[in-house]
């Protein structure tokens, strides 16, 4: 073959080999994380709520899939975003409570994506003590954040307040990392949300939304815990721990929502007055007290609490409709999720922490139009666990061996029905503001079987030390609950002690055997060895 023949091949081969490795870099798909904050799932059109508060991820919805049974590990925030970011449980990424410091060394998905060339960023809500590392870019409200003119934190470590509402500012910040970002590169970005966490305060466009709702009180609202200990000495229900200025923004008690109200400008402050006045002097007329006064903050809370949600949906909108008229839609997979749950009512209650549905279930709906079908409605017991697992093989890597999620991939694909048929569940925080018992347990999709259990003196000197030690209400208990959910869906008969039931119990004891075991809960299994110190 002529010299100049075979030089013109290899030029060839060599620039059509670099045209293909970077079509594959293209092909690398992007990321959208979408990560709320205590983000009922009863609160969304696509779950079945009614009240239309929810256009835009239903929307979302309809584009890809709902998953209706997405579990998270420790129903609370920081313990919940640690275990996203490591596919790790709380006792090996070291982030057990929200008084925890997050060791930002250890891997994540965002190490292993920026080692492997993404562009990766945390933009809002991030909640772990420590500073992000490992991300090309953050910008992240110190610990709660502000709902009205937040702080954030920035890469070089200076706080700076931006004026406006915290999810509308958040989605400008985040519009604006992806269109300066370096387009050679595919994205990795997580947007944290701090609504709808309480106290609950709506974008001043939406004060009164939801006014003209009367919202039903749940069937169990006035549930008085029968058989179920830390259900009854737990505080954070509506009636007596909800307050009516702190939360409700009455102002019957002082200030309200973490000093909100002392950063508004003029203008929001009007907007605020304007509105919750002429509530409080209607609330003030009708001397409400017993049953009568509980179910109205029952309904302040739920028209705070949707309006909050309209809010934040809105923004969800902005995001998703931005990615679409970038033409990024395709190649995008788009992931909306809430740290956890959320009690609207249900038992009486505010907050999360309980391994029951409304709080260990968190909403999760994804779009990835190359893998999953339109209109899909899944029930596989999938994890926020496994959101690390499967951004590794998005992007082409292995999934590392200590992650201890799934790649939830074949269940995008529809192929894997079983994909898991149990959950293992550990929350720590005891006693801190509501009193919820330690506990740790197995969730099948017919069963649920928890141990609550008393903590170690180790850990009861931490609380102690972090100054979350009630030392009025430390009772801590141990004893099992059992549920069937077929028959009872609320959760309300604890049937531990029922002796027909024994031989499913004996069934799901083995099996939290096994999950003790695999997950390396190590301290879980000195509890029910009677070896706790
Ligand atoms: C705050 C809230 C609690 C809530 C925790 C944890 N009190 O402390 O009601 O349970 O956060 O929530 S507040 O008076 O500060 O609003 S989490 O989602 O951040 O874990
Ligand atoms: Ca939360």
């Amino acid at each position: 073959m002529n010299k100049f023949l075979i030089a013109f091949l290899c030029l060839l081969l060599v620039s059509t080999g670099k045209i293909m490795a970077q079509s594959n870099t293209h092909a690398r798909p992007n990321i959208l994380i979408i990560v709320s904050d205590d983000h009922a799932y009863q609160s969304i059109g696509a779950y079945g709520s009614p009240y239309g508060a929810t256009p835009n991820i239903d929307r979302l919805a309809r584009q890809g899939a709902v998953y209706q049974n997405a579990f998270v590990t420790n129903s609370l925030c920081g313990p919940s975003r640690a275990c996203l970011l490591t596919s790790k449980y709380s006792n090996l990424n070291g982030f057990k409570d929200n008084f925890s410091r997050f060791d930002p060394a250890q891997p994540t998905f965002a190490s292993h994506l920026t080692e492997a060339g993404y562009q990766t960023a945390w933009i809002g809500k991030w909640h772990l003590g420590s500073l992000p590392l490992h991300f090309s870019y953050f910008k992240i409200v110190p610990e709660q954040g502000f709902y009205y003119n937040p702080d954030f934190i920035n890469m070089d470590n200076d706080t700076s307040r931006i004026d406006g509402y915290v999810t509308n500012v958040i989605t400008d910040l985040s519009e604006n990392w992806l269109k300066n970002r370096d387009t050679t590169k595919p994205f990795c970005l997580v947007i944290g949300e701090k609504a709808t966490h309480r106290t609950w305060i709506p974008d001043t466009a939406d004060f009164g939304a939801f006014d003209h709702v009367h919202f039903p009180l749940p069937d169990d609202f006035y549930d008085s815990f029968p058989g179920r200990y830390a259900g009854k000495v737990n505080n954070m229900n509506i009636a007596h721990t909800m307050r009516l200025g702190y939360d409700l923004k009455m102002k019957a008690d002082t200030g309200f929502g973490k000093d909100n109200y002392t950063r508004f400008t003029p203008s929001q402050k009007k907007y605020f007055d304007d509105y919750y006045d002429s509530i409080y002097q209607d609330f003030k007329s009708r001397h409400l007290t017993g049953k009568a006064l509980t179910e109205w903050k029952f309904q302040r809370y739920m028209r705070d609490y949707y309006a909050t949600v309209l809010s934040l949906d809105r923004n969800v909108g902005r995001i998703v409709d931005y990615i679409d008229k970038s033409g990024l839609g395709d190649n995008t997979i788009v992931i909306y999720t809430s740290d956890q749950g959320m009690y609207l009512g249900e038992h009486g209650w505010f907050d999360k922490r309980f391994i029951y549905d409304q709080s260990m279930k968190t909403p999760l709906v994804i779009r990835y139009p190359k893998m999953i079908q339109p209109r899909t409605k899944d029930s596989s017991m999938v994890m926020l666990l496994d959101i690390a697992p499967t951004f590794m093989q998005l992007a082409g890597l292995k999934v590392p061996s200590d992650m201890q999620g799934q790649s939830l991939i074949p269940v995008f694909k529809g192929k894997d029905k079983e994909f898991r048929n149990a959950v293992f569940y550990h929350y720590y925080e005891y006693p801190n503001e509501h009193n919820a018992l330690p506990h740790f347990g197995i969730r099948t999709k017919r069963y649920v079987l928890v141990r609550f259990y008393k903590p170690s003196e180790a850990w009861k000197n931490k609380m102690v030390n972090e100054g979350s030690l009630i030392i009025d209400t430390y009772n801590p208990k141990d004893y099992w609950e059992f549920y069937d959910l077929k028959a009872d869906p609320e959760q309300l008969h604890n049937m531990y002690e029922e002796n027909k039931h024994s031989a499913v119990v004996k069934r799901l004891k083995a099996e939290l055997n096994k999950l003790i075991k695999q997950y390396k809960q190590q301290d879980a299994a000195a509890i029910l060895a009677g070896k706790m110190k």
